[in-house]
């Protein structure tokens, strides 16, 4: 049992943003970063929440990403925008492209986002999520650095490439997913490894690519497989073309080759996709797509995606977070806040 400690989300977000502005990033960089971080506390998305606080830091100390960012939403054409992150974190890019990507999707159907040369380290539900309180459908991924070997390969050349999916459904909270397209996310298998913990058989190789359920193994010098084989390899592999190709960024290979490795997030992009049912199947398409859901919620043993962590949000309980992270955030900061 490893010792944790609980905080509320405005403890989460004051932690964050004091390590992050002792660290070196302005004042809305800082938030941006904390509430991404404190409303994945708050969700219960443990590896995306104050776990990446110290690669953050690292990115921020040794020069990588730029705490002073301004990122600058364009238009490239009518429905196809680029959010340029100036070298910072993802999440103020973000911030600033998804109410313009919104605006277009209303006004054209669909749109669509590339976010470029910004440095993503956060779950993809933030931002499809904010997109269907829109009333859009929204698709959004990223790539990373090799972690993941194609089916049949034992060397990695994907990331761990997530994909999320959001679909708008009007007074309740919108169906989201979002997932690895790697058989589990490496922060998951990170955290497994300083747990003690194991994962489950088909999740990586270890060095000498052979299975193992050691997520320690897996973690340093083994690789991930992808999730289901050959068709979680396809859709990696449509997502390196997705973030990368299609919007004028890094492959993870590239993004590998050209960081610093200092632990923090590579440079990169993300792609997303916003769809207007308004637009395109017209008045109903929230009433047709409930009969839908209704069906769905009327078989047994099934849940929708998104349910367990709209159920976490809604509690709003304190989240118990790794003493030894907090102690470590803490040491990062010059004035850490009272716990
Ligand atoms: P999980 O495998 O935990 O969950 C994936 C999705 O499946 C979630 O939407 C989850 O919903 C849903 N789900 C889980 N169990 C069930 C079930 N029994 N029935 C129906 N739906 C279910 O996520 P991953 O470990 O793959 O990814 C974790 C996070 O890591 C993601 O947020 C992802 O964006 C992030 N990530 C970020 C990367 C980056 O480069 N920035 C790289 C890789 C991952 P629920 O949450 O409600 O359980
Ligand atoms: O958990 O695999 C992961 C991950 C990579 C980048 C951010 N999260």
């Amino acid at each position: 049992m490893t010792d944790t400690i609980e905080m509320r989300a405005e403890q989460v977000h004051a932690l964050a943003h004091t390590c992050l502005s002792d660290n070196g990033c302005n004042e809305e960089n800082a938030a941006a970063v904390a509430d991404t971080v404190a409303t994945a506390e708050r969700n219960g998305a443990k590896s995306h929440g104050l776990f990446r606080i110290p690669g953050y830091v690292a990115a921020l100390r040794s020069g990588k990403v730029n705490g002073a960012a301004e990122p600058r939403v364009e238009e490239l054409r009518a429905a196809a925008l680029r959010a340029d992150g100036d070298g910072g974190f993802a999440p103020l890019a973000l911030r600033r492209g998804i109410p313009e990507l919104a605006r277009r999707a209303e006004k054209c159907g669909a749109a669509a986002l590339a976010v470029v040369r910004a440095h993503h380290f956060a779950a993809l539900w933030h931002e499809t999520e904010a997109l269907a309180e829109h009333g859009l459908a929204a698709l959004a991924c990223t790539a990373y650095m090799p972690a993941v070997a194609p089916a049949g390969a034992r060397a990695a050349l994907f990331g761990t490439n997530p994909i999320s999916f959001a679909w708008p459904r009007p007074g309740r909270e919108p169906m989201v997913f979002d997932m690895a397209t790697a058989a589990m996310a490496m922060g998951e298998v990170q955290i497994a490894a300083r747990d003690g913990k194991t994962v489950p058989p088909g999740t990586g190789l270890n060095a000498k690519g052979e299975p193992t359920t050691d997520p320690a193994r897996i973690a340093d010098g083994g690789v991930l497989l992808p999730f289901g084989g050959y068709k979680g390899s396809a859709l990696a592999l449509m997502v390196e073309l997705l973030a990368a190709a299609l919007i004028g960024e890094r492959f993870s290979f590239e993004a590998a080759e050209a960081d610093n490795r200092d632990g923090g997030p590579p440079r990169g992009g993300e792609f997303l996709l916003a769809l207007s049912p308004e637009a395109l199947a017209g008045s109903g398409w929230d009433k047709h797509a409930e009969e839908f859901f209704a069906r769905f919620d009327a078989l047994d043993g099934a849940r929708l995606p998104g349910a367990r962590r709209h159920a976490r949000r809604a509690e709003n309980v304190p989240a118990q977070v790794n003493a030894a992270l907090v102690e470590k955030i803490r040491g990062l900061c010059r004035n850490a806040p009272p716990l």
